[in-house]
């Protein structure tokens, strides 16, 4: 049985070095990024079984995706699109810097996953899985999407495997209004929601503070788990009525993106391994930091270097 199976786009960021602008660069390091498999990649460094499912032009660039997700443990489950008649979608990030921000530009528009149906995708993975795991911007990507997104969650409910949805609002691909009544809709089809408490005010309209904003939706929507990310400040979480809170580990940030996902990574890799809350809460917060100090969406770490940073134990190793 696989411990985990996640879903969505898989993109090819395409980031210039420290300091240059895209405007001017002349050179873009390629790297693979996408919500889901970067939670299928740290959770596949973590020791879980992952598989990624999505939809890829038969091509050098979809299949340069592919072999760099296969590196890190990840088992692809792909539909694969004709390589004439469908794109991989590309994504360009510029590092900021103070007072600069980090800026995402994204090209993804009619990317091969934008059509991608559930009898193209290994769905049997998904039944026979004990973690589904996937995103809000899967959803925002088309109305194809949309549907196999619900389709998937749909059978993993029937199935008993336990589902995970992280908002991930991107305010580039939708506005708060489409993407909350979206939202909504699926949380019908969801166990542990992951919500920075940013978008649950912004996106999903809620008020006050995490440990209110967690109890509103558990109870609205019926969700076992509800773990509130509030930046700096760290996560709370709701399980089956109790409250858990966890402090961010310090990290010295070199790149920032796939923060959010490592967090994920190292929660649900707990939760497999039978941790309890607070011990995913750990193993999400110490995984999410040792991201911060490495570049791309990556978590590319190691059980050791996890129980590191939660020991507090660092420095020089030789
Ligand atoms: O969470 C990191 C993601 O934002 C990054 O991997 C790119 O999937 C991506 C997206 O849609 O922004």
């Amino acid at each position: 049985m696989t411990d985990l199976v996640t879903f969505g786009e898989t993109m090819l960021r395409l980031s210039p070095p420290r300091g240059e602008r895209l405007e001017t660069t002349r050179d873009l390091t390629v790297q693979a990024g996408g919500a889901e498999s970067n939670v299928a990649v740290g959770a596949a460094r973590l020791g879980a079984d992952a598989r990624w499912l999505s939809k890829l032009p038969d091509s050098p660039l979809g299949r340069r995706i592919v072999t760099e997700l296969r590196s890190h443990g990840v088992s692809p489950g792909v539909a694969w699109a004709d390589a004439d008649e469908s794109r991989v979608g590309t994504y360009y990030l510029e590092h900021g810097g103070e007072p600069r921000g980090t800026n995402v530009i994204y090209d993804r528009a009619d990317a091969a996953i934008t059509t991608v149906e559930p009898d193209e995708l290994p769905t049997d993975a998904v039944a026979e899985s004990e973690w589904f795991h996937t995103t809000g911007i899967t959803p925002a990507l088309s109305e194809t999407t949309a549907e196999t997104t619900t389709a998937l969650l749909r059978t993993a409910g029937e199935a008993g495997t336990t589902r995970s949805f992280d908002l991930n609002y991107r305010a580039k691909l939708w506005d708060p209004e489409t993407a909350r009544a979206a939202y909504e809709d699926l949380f019908e089809h969801v166990d542990t929601l992951f919500v920075p408490r940013r978008d649950a005010r912004a996106v999903l309209d809620r008020e006050g503070g995490a440990v209110e904003i967690a109890h509103g939706l558990a109870t609205e929507f019926g969700l076992d788990t509800v773990v509130v990310t509030r930046g700096l400040e760290g996560a709370v979480a709701l399980h089956e009525g109790s409250v858990y809170e966890q402090d961010v580990y310090e990290a010295e940030t070199f790149d920032a993106i796939g923060t959010g996902d490592a967090f994920v990574a190292g929660f649900v890799a707990e939760r497999l391994r039978g941790g309890d809350l607070p011990a995913a809460l750990r193993w999400g917060s110490a995984t999410a930091a040792l991201k911060r100090t490495t570049d791309g969406d990556l978590a590319v770490t190691t059980r050791a270097e996890v129980r590191n940073v939660i020991d507090g134990e660092g420095g020089i190793d030789r």
